[in-house]
């Protein structure tokens, strides 16, 4: 029998109001149950919710950089429990070792970048236009955030969000994507460890209606973060702005590589290989589109079906593997149905276009990496988000033409270029519509001390990660102090 997991509300594990569980598989192999997981509704949003209210009145007095110093050992027991949690995230999740000692990797850098902010947190003190009058200003904490997390990357997004949420003195409830609550139950039990207060995080796991929107709706939620689907992304904002509140949305990508004929084309090829089979494509910022100069277009296409159609596939837990499953059947689904659009579009077919299912893959939710050439921007697989490993293939004969390609998009997370002309890499830094531009590197890969988001579809202005994060997690309050002893009248008594 699995194991039963449970929610962790006001320092405390407890059952679900509902009394109901739900099954957490292995997308690699079907047969093996994680564990069960609560199927929370409303009731648990709202102890969780008044968990975190309550526990706020204390902690936002806590010195950040004592809140800096749990955070410190936060990343301390992430790293002594680094291979355990990427080893059961690869089992939950599915994608390769490699990749979820990766994810743990970001959840460790962001834990120490917070322990680091906690000391700065730095506001300017500013002079005021009257004598004898300071002005300065200060990062204040929202109060409870309520944050709803993607399964794709378990312990990294969690992490970029929980951690700058409580070093700037904010209390959190997390709503884990249903597909990979494990992980977050291990990081939670890990800030358990580390000292973090009753109350400060608590964690309700349950569906997006059940859990997700009451999260949103709730009165003393002060600040709602997700990062998933446009869709979903739309629908939190209207129903958050009924209520004012702050909202932070990391959403999709349809994220572009360009290769001009002067490009490295074996650094390119596996960075394109890297960035578009990497997590089997289901990355917000996966590369599922590439443009290549006519010059080095045959060429390239053939190195890259042939390296694609050796790309080993297999469960994450084997070291050789390179590719793991889909997350589940849902998504198969999607990406299958993607291949038919794009067959019947009359996009060229190179490879892959079908699950994969010899031998034990057929116990789990592979998809073979598939390619897809002669794509114009009129195809609905040129523009939507797939999130699989399939990546479309376009030709450009000059920058202009490749950028304008690049730029043809409702999305704008994630880009890159391939050149070995300074030039080129300028202004394609300069001229791609994305938040992210790399140069000679693929698209994944974003570091935690930087900002991350994008424009356009792909969000609504935030940037979580880096010191910019701590913008969305906090407010601004300007104190002006005046020590004159006397009335002292702004705008009058200085006028010329
Ligand atoms: C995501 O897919 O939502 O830059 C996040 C990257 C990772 C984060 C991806 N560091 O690919």
């Amino acid at each position: 029998m699995a194991e039963k997991f449970l929610n962790y509300i006001g320092g405390e594990w407890v059952e679900p109001s509902t009394g109901e569980w739900y099954e957490n598989r292995n997308p690699a192999n079907w047969d093996e149950v994680i564990g069960l997981f609560p199927r929370s509704n409303e009731e648990d949003v709202n102890r969780a919710v008044a968990a975190a209210k309550e526990a706020y009145k204390e902690w936002r007095l806590v010195p950040a950089p004592q809140r800096g110093k749990i955070m410190q050992k936060i990343g301390d027991l992430l790293v002594e429990n680094k291979e355990d949690i990427a080893r059961d995230m690869t089992r939950e999740m599915g994608k390769v070792i490699l990749e979820t000692r990766g994810d743990t990797q970001e959840a460790i850098d962001t834990a120490y970048y917070g322990a680091g902010e906690s000391r700065r947190l730095f506001a300017p003190f500013v002079p005021s236009e009257l004598p004898n009058k300071f002005a300065f200003t200060m990062r204040v904490p929202l109060g409870v955030a309520g944050l709803i997390t993607p399964w794709n990357f378990p312990s990294a997004i969690p992490a970029w969000k929980m951690f700058p949420a409580i070093v700037s003195g904010n209390t959190v409830v997390i709503k884990p994507a249903t597909d990979t609550p494990y992980t977050v139950l291990k990081l939670a039990k890990i800030m358990e460890e580390a000292g973090l207060p009753p109350g400060v995080v608590n964690v309700v796991f349950g569906s997006g209606s059940k859990v997700g929107i009451p999260l949103v709706e709730h009165p003393d939620t002060s600040i709602i973060s997700f990062t998933g689907s446009v869709d979903v992304g739309k629908d939190i904002a209207e129903r958050a702005g009924r209520y004012l509140k702050k909202v932070s949305l990391e959403l999709g990508g349809k994220n572009a590589v360009m290769i001009m004929d002067d490009a490295n084309l074996e650094l390119a090829l596996n960075g394109v290989l890297w960035g578009a089979f990497g997590t089997t494509g289901q990355r917000c910022t996966a590369t599922s589109r590439l443009l290549v100069q006519e010059g080095v277009y045959d060429k390239f296409i053939d190195m890259l079906v042939d390296a694609a159609q050796n790309l080993k596939l297999g469960n994450g837990l084997d070291e050789s593997v390179d590719v793991g499953p889909l997350i589940n059947k849902g998504q198969v689904n999607t990406v299958h149905s993607y291949v038919e659009i794009g067959k019947s579009e009359g996009a060229k077919l190179l490879c892959g276009g079908e699950p994969a299912t010899e031998g034990e893959l057929e116990k789990g939710w592979f998809y073979k990496p598939t390619v897809f050439a002669d794509v114009s921007p009129d195809m609905r697989i040129f523009q939507e988000e797939i999130f699989g490993p399939v990546l479309s293939v376009s030709k450009f004969k000059t920058f202009e033409e490749g950028a304008a390609l690049l730029n043809n998009s409702a999305y704008g997370l994630s880009s890159a270029i391939y050149t070995e002309n300074l030039l080129y890499a300028m202004r394609a830094a300069r001229d791609f519509e994305a938040g992210i531009t790399y140069v000679n590197a693929p698209t994944i890969g974003a570091e935690c001390h930087l900002p991350f988001g994008g424009v356009k579809n792909t969000g609504n202005g935030h940037r979580e990660g880096g010191w910019t994060v701590y913008e969305i997690f906090t407010d601004w309050k300007t104190v002006y102090v005046d020590f004159s002893g006397r009335l002292q009248r702004a705008q009058i008594d200085d006028a010329e």
